[in-house]
């Protein structure tokens, strides 16, 4: 779908009218800036009184706060990485006594301990000022219901939702995720105009509305906020096109806050506003460490209390660009993958999103994929899995096999094999969907 948007919704070139945009929102960047470096300021004060490992990284460093003069300054200061997270297992990165602890999150961690996290009572309403702030960008509007199938629990994409929708003043409806045909009932019985969820889920949704003899253009949903995965341009066609919505983009982490630290306006589908007035960015060569235009995203938050994160690695790669929709507050571009996600494939490295890029655009196959990496002998094989739409023929599944193959091969510089499978036959995720299965006995370390 481009251009207008689909009829009682948003449409693109509709920014929210200025009664929506919240006093951050309106802040010229002279005013943003001297906000940010008020605030970095007492967030590095914060940091170092009451965090005994950021004093001890200070430091070492030989950096103190008062060093901190300009926005600039804060590329003398040290990293934050998870491992200081789970080092420091479980609340040993909180900066405020444990009874002004108002929630608590985890990252489940598919290694190792989880990294966890905490808020006071002004991290959460700030949280929810910038969910809110997230939906209305996204053309939510008061009165809205809002469908919410992010994971509830320890996992902050439910709640975090949640709270920033009831501030927004839409209506919710915390249906979780899993039990995809109660979903699609709830979905047509109560008409939400908005769901929040992750993309790979609201594809299985989108497949359980066909089965159930739904068309899932004829649903009341006129927005989608998909995040917490990668997901390409290529995905929101197929999303849009089967769905008649309009498909934007939402970032977030826990270590930092959760979902709402970057957000896709309606009006303009053109990356991530960064929310600046809370959470300050900068890219850094993922190797090297040294600033540069396209890398790896560290994030600073700049009002937290329970948990300060300073020049937090995300491995998330993407580069800065200046705002467009929201004047003041610059832009990432579209996540493509994480650094931990890159496959080195005989010295090419490729990310599961390049993959994606080319499966969508094959008629015959459906959007499930999933990439499985082995090592028969002493090489790295990767086979992309992909599913048959229902109604390809044997010929058309064999030519689309093949155009996968040459595309990888032409565009990614790899030679990968390509599985089309029956329809259904790939596992289906509730939430985050693990793209790579690593099958190799002797996994290779991973960069990053
Ligand atoms: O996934 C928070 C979230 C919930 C964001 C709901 C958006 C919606 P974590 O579980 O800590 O938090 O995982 C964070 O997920 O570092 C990225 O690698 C990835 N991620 C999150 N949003 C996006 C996105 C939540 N829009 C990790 N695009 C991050 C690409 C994303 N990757």
């Amino acid at each position: 779908m481009t251009g207008s948007g689909p009829a009682g919704g948003p449409r693109r070139g509709d920014p929210p009218p200025d009664g929506l945009l919240d006093a951050g929102e309106r802040m010229s960047l002279g005013e943003l800036r001297a906000h940010q470096l008020a605030h970095l300021r007492a967030t590095l004060r914060h940091a170092y009184d009451d965090i005994e490992l950021y004093r001890a990284k200070f430091d070492a460093a030989g950096v103190r706060p008062e060093d901190c003069r300009t926005l600039e300054d804060l590329a003398r200061f040290p990293f934050t990485t998870k491992a200081d997270l789970r080092d420091t297992y479980p609340f040993g990165m909180f900066g405020v006594p444990m009874d002004s602890v108002r929630r608590i999150h985890a990252s489940s961690g598919s290694t190792g301990r989880p990294t966890v996290v905490g808020y006071t009572q002004r991290d959460l309403d700030n949280w929810a000022g910038l969910v809110a702030r997230c939906i209305r960008a996204a053309g939510g509007r008061p009165g809205h219901k809002v469908h919410i199938a992010y994971g509830y629990g320890l996992f902050t994409g439910g709640l975090g939702a949640h709270y920033g929708a009831e501030r927004a003043g839409c209506t919710v409806i915390p249906a979780s995720g899993g039990m995809t045909a109660r979903q699609v009932r709830l979905i047509q019985d109560f008409r939400p105009e908005i769901i929040m969820v992750t993309p790979t889920y609201m594809l299985a949704l989108l497949d359980e509305f066909e089965r159930q003899g739904v068309d899932p253009r004829s649903t009341s949903l006129r927005v989608g906020i998909f995040g917490a995965e990668p997901w390409t341009e290529e995905m929101r066609r197929e999303i849009e096109d089967r769905l008649d919505l309009h498909a934007v983009d939402i970032y977030g982490l826990s270590e930092v806050m959760g979902p709402g630290v970057a957000q896709e306006c309606v009006e303009t589908k053109d990356g991530l506003h960064v929310w600046e007035d809370h959470i300050y960015p900068e890219i850094v060569d993922p190797l090297g460490e040294q600033p540069v235009q396209e890398g790896e995203l560290v994030l600073t938050t700049l009002t937290k209390q329970a948990l300060p994160v300073i020049r937090y690695r995300t491995r998330d790669l993407t580069r800065l660009l200046p705002g467009t929709a929201r004047a003041a507050f610059r832009r990432i571009r579209k996540i493509t993958g994480r650094s931990d996600d890159m496959i080195i494939l005989r010295g090419v490295n490729v990310f599961p999103s390049q993959i994606e890029e080319i499966v969508l655009r094959s008629p015959a196959v459906a959007p499930h994929f999933q990439l499985r990496l082995t090592r028969p002998s002493r090489l790295d094989h990767l086979t992309v899995v992909v599913e048959a739409r229902p109604d390809a023929t044997a010929d058309e599944r064999a030519a689309a096999a093949a155009d996968i193959f040459q595309g990888v091969k032409d565009g990614v510089g790899v030679t990968v094999e390509v599985e089309v499978v029956d329809p259904e036959t790939i596992e289906r995720s509730v939430g985050k969907f693990r793209r790579v299965k690593d099958l190799r006995t002797a996994p290779q370390e991973r960069e990053g």
